[in-house]
């Protein structure tokens, strides 16, 4: 009888794994690029699919290595590169949504430690539905991530 629970509680908890794997973001290449230990902030890149039949409305971030995340976008107006606080991103029905160099980022403030690269945090999405979804970041150098701005460029560009 105990074994018949346990394989009832096991199938239950890998359905309920397989709805929230449908609702959830996939998430790609998540990296924080490294800064010098007195920056006040850091830029947080990563690939969001939406796999969802319905679309995705990001209004927050939050971590517990920095004081506050902000969702920023960096725009060029003529020779001009600004950035500019946003308050919410929608993501399509089965859409993707880039944060990259120069593009949507998220805006770390304040990290709470140094961080250099190698080092690994926790970064939570907050979803206007009232859900979040918490994301592995990984700190890497700047040169590191240049070239991995550069791959996914070419990658991009090949697949579309
Ligand atoms: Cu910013």
């Amino acid at each position: 009888m105990n074994i018949c629970r346990i394989m009832a509680l096991l199938m239950a908890l890998s359905v309920a794994g397989l709805v929230s794997a449908d609702e959830h973001m996939a998430v790609e290449g998540a990296w924080v690029r490294e800064a010098p230990p007195a920056a006040m902030a850091m830029a947080g890149y990563m690939t969001l699919h939406n796999h969802a039949d319905r679309e995705r409305v990001l209004i927050g971030a939050e971590s517990p290595a920095f004081e506050m995340v902000m969702l920023h976008r960096t725009v060029m107006e003529g020779d001009i590169s600004k950035m500019s606080h946003l308050h919410m991103i929608t993501i399509p029905a089965h859409g993707t949504l880039i944060f990259e160099p120069n593009s949507y980022h998220l805006m770390m403030m304040r990290p709470k430690q140094p961080l250099k690269a190698g080092d690994k945090l926790t970064v939570t999405l907050r979803f206007r539905n009232g859900d979040s979804q918490d994301v592995s970041y990984e700190v890497r150098a700047a040169m590191d991530a240049m070239g991995q701005g550069a791959h996914h460029d070419m990658a991009h560009g090949q697949s579309h």
